[in-house]
């Protein structure tokens, strides 16, 4: 069943949305919620910020990760996934207003980020739920994607079944319900791919 509560909230926006209803969990796409011209101007900022390659834990050995990445958020906001606890970036005034701007629309409260810039198609990232405690139960993630549009890949850990969307550039997608209880997701390496592309995931860690 669709969450009444969250649908209201989204009244003004869901019209535009496409809506998956899937076991376990709810989505909802907006292919433009950015005007290209917006998207454009966030992209040429956002290599200005400063990225990061981190070192994680993976199956017990330490690894670089495929992609750069930022975590930045409210002063409280500290991260631990994969073996290293991140300390959130102070904000950034565009990506506090971006923040804004998507907390009006889809009446939520996001109090930080984790950014991923993906320079081409064989940077990736594997297989995960966003299911960190600080997070809470069923956290609703919204995930708005710059640049080239990449395949996006979403599995129930228990039935396995997949569903593939494809991620334009200034679209926003939302996962809620329990998305990230009951299913796992990817971006996965596209050797064909020779474009970039930003990936910014709102989140939620209470103070
Ligand atoms: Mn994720």
């Amino acid at each position: 069943m669709p969450d009444p509560t969250l649908q209201d909230n989204l009244s003004r926006v869901a019209p535009t949305a496409q809506y998956f209803q899937l076991p376990n969990a709810e989505l909802y796409y907006w292919p433009q919620f950015l005007t290209e011209p917006a998207a454009e101007a966030l992209m040429s900022m956002l290599p200005g910020l400063p990225w990061q390659q981190p070192e994680i834990m993976m199956f017990g050995r330490k690894i670089v990760i495929p992609r750069q990445q930022l975590w930045m958020g409210d002063s409280h906001c500290s991260y631990r996934y994969s073996g290293v606890t991140f300390q959130p970036e102070p904000w950034h005034a565009e990506i506090w207003q971006l923040t804004q701007q998507i907390n009006q629309a889809l009446q939520q409260r996001f109090n930080c980020v984790l950014l991923n810039w993906y320079r081409d198609g064989s940077q990736a990232m594997g297989w995960h739920s966003d299911d960190e405690p600080e997070l809470g139960d069923a956290p609703q993630i919204a995930s708005l994607s710059l640049g080239l549009q990449r395949r996006f890949d979403l599995r129930h850990r228990q039935t396995q079944t997949q569903l593939q969307l494809e991620l334009a550039n200034g679209s926003l997608l939302l996962m809620a319900g329990e998305c990230q209880q009951y299913w796992q997701h990817r971006l996965p390496k596209q050797a064909a791919a020779s474009a970039q592309r930003f990936n910014l995931t709102f989140r939620y860690i209470a103070p």
